[in-house]
């Protein structure tokens, strides 16, 4: 088992591209606006711990985390950049958290100010789980600002964790509903070094689902917070979906730092269920509302998908941890769907908006039947702000931080995991590194690397899963390589490099696996890493009678209206032409058609239109 080390986000800029563009807007736009609206309901006047019974906007039991992950998104904008009304905001949170923690280290809004007699009574009233997004926060704080008067609150309240869960056991539960205190810990150990923060990690990751813990002897465990079986005997992913990709990203950690392989093949095992049976090809997960969970294999049903934009996102966090430990494409290609797709689907192009669901399918005819009138769907347009709103301050952590899984490194290899216009530096084998990336990936698969004190070390190319042929040339030539697990292998021979990496990125239509009920007789279409769909904007209503041929061409074209490179290939509408019959003779009333298809991540940002991931094959 391996261990490759991390790059930490001060270690890498994006500094042109897709991201970057991405990155402008959530510093510029998105992280304020998701500010003004937590302002707006309450989240951030309750850190000031003086609501009390009969005030409007009373604190919920996951305030504390959503403005945690706020806290954290600005931690890494500021690694990045300097603005002293930012970090201003951020210290005068910080002394409010200082200033109204317990002697003892405990902090948690709500239960200080609405029920401080129930502390660490429930385990489903997500004290550990702010904990732990505050934790995160700090980490990441302190990384960005060398200021610790965060990072200690947060390590007097896990000391505090540390003694009620561990060494007094006086909670009343073992493990928290809803877990990321596990991952949370995992940080504030290689933050500080403090062993004990590692072994508090592991404890609850161990203990959960065991007959040693409390709820499992209560016979109150249960599938939908991952305690129906000790972690290590599980082989599917079950309950909610961020709850379990938040664990599964704990166990990856805790698999790595213990070199404990048979948490590691557990981990393996989970991630292969997940990604091989119960995943949208955009890389969204948990199929259903119905506990925001998993279901069964190939239960992927489209227009009621929930795939909610956090659980998205909590797989490409598990991904991107099992890319640290074992070098195999696998793990970065599934990070890479969701950061292109079902990630990014989840927020506006103008940075404002948020979706909590990430539908496969939008058709407005059918969900507005009479008799569909108690179906759950999700929500066509997206919202500035939600009662529940985890996502928006999730999906501004991501953007912010997204440099620290481009490269992960051994003693004498750096692996190549995502392609983004970017430098880094960093020490390798007792030398200072740089790699520069310069590409317009994924518009185009033209990666040129150069590379700086590098020779005699190795180089590892990610060779996308989607990807037909590569091509590597440096400046005498073509440039041999071997590939192994999904990684182009080469020697770098000089201190002073510069390589081109060539991925072709021809469309492809992709079929699902035909136990995918929802998929039959469908296609997607998928360029590079993106995956397309059909909005009625552009095609007409009735997305359900387009019929792809999926041996057209394609060519890209410039939507104005999105400001985005699209595509469009040839089909057929079945229109009946002019024809009255509700039956037909099969083959007949089809006109040619042109299709146009946009970025997946793009869809619902022209008002309420119809849309179509999986398009009805020709
Ligand atoms: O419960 C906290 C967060 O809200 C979860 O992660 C989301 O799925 C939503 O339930
Ligand atoms: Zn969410």
């Amino acid at each position: 088992m391996d261990a490759f080390g991390k790059l930490s986000v001060s270690q890498v800029n994006i500094t042109g591209g897709f991201w970057k563009a991405r990155q402008d807007l959530n510093r510029d736009v998105t992280l304020g606006s998701v500010r003004e609206q937590f302002e707006k309901t309450g989240r951030f006047a309750a850190f000031r711990f003086d609501w009390r019974e009969g005030m409007p906007d009373r604190p919920h039991i996951f305030w504390d985390s959503d403005v945690a992950k706020w806290l954290e998104s600005a931690a890494y904008v500021l690694n990045k950049n300097e603005d002293e009304a930012l970090e201003a905001y951020v210290d005068a949170v910080v002394d409010l958290i200082e200033k109204n923690q317990d002697e003892n280290g405990y902090f948690n809004i709500y239960f200080t100010v609405c029920e401080p007699e129930n502390r660490f009574c429930n385990r489903m009233a997500h004290e550990l789980y702010c904990a732990g997004h505050l934790i995160e926060a700090a980490v990441a704080y302190y990384e960005a600002t060398g200021k610790e008067k965060f990072l200690k609150a947060m390590c007097r309240y896990a000391d505090h964790i540390e003694k009620v869960f561990k060494i007094d056991d006086s909670a009343e539960y073992s493990t928290c509903g809803h877990e990321e205190i596990e991952l949370a810990l995992v940080k504030l150990y290689r933050c500080t070094g403090e062993k004990r923060y590692l072994e508090l990690s592991k404890h609850f990751v161990d203990i959960r689902g065991t007959a040693a813990s409390k709820e499992v002897r209560a016979g109150e465990n249960d599938a939908y917070v991952q305690d129906h079986l000790p972690v290590r005997e599980q082989t599917t992913a079950e309950g909610h979906s961020v709850r379990a990709g938040y664990l599964f990203s704990a166990m990856a950690d805790l698999s790595r730092e213990y070199a404990d392989e048979g948490l590691f093949a557990a981990s393996q095992k989970l991630f292969e269920n997940i990604t091989q049976k119960r995943m949208y090809i955009t890389g969204g997960i948990g199929s259903t509302a119905a506990g925001e969970a998993f279901t069964v294999d190939y239960d992927l049903p489209n227009a009621s998908a929930y795939a909610e934009t956090c659980a998205a996102i909590s797989l490409y966090m598990f991904a991107g941890r099992m890319s640290r430990i074992k070098a195999d494409s696998a793990y970065a290609d599934i990070a890479e769907r969701a950061m292109y797709n079902g990630i990014i689907s989840g927020i506006s192009l103008d940075g404002k908006s948020f979706f909590y669901e990430n539908p496969l399918e939008i058709n407005l005819f059918d969900r507005k039947l009479p008799q569909k009138a108690k179906v759950r769907f999700p929500i066509t347009q997206r919202l500035e702000v939600f009662g529940c709103s985890c996502c928006p301050p999730n999906m501004t952590r991501f953007i912010a931080s997204l440099g620290e899984n481009i490269y992960s490194f051994s003693r004498d290899t750096v692996f190549v995991h995502h392609y983004m216009q970017s430098t880094a530096e960093f020490p390798l084998d007792g030398k200072k590194v740089t790699i520069e990336q310069t590409t317009d990936y994924p518009n185009d698969g033209k990666v040129t690397f150069r590379l700086t004190g590098m020779k005699n070390n190795r180089l590892a190319l990610r060779i996308p899963g989607w990807c037909r042929k590569v091509a590597l040339r440096g400046s005498d030539g073509n440039v041999g390589f071997e590939t192994q697990a999904g990684y182009a292998y080469l020697t770098v021979k000089e201190d002073d490099v510069r390589l081109e990496f060539a991925m072709d990125m021809q469309p492809q239509w992709l079929e699902a696996s035909g136990h995918v009920c929802e998929c039959a007789g469908t296609a997607a279409l998928q360029r590079g890493p993106v995956v397309y769909c059909a909005e009625a904007v552009d095609n007409g209503d009735e997305l359900w009678s387009l019929r792809a041929d999926i041996c057209a061409q394609v060519e890209e074209y410039y939507e104005p209206s999105l400001g985005l490179t699209a595509l469009k290939t040839e089909g057929y509408k079945k229109t009946d032409k002019g024809s009255r019959a509700l039956y037909l003779p099969a083959g007949e009333g089809y006109e040619p058609r042109t299709i146009k298809l946009i970025p997946y991540y793009a869809f619902a940002n022209r008002g309420e239109s119809d849309m179509r991931v999986w398009l009805y094959k020709y």
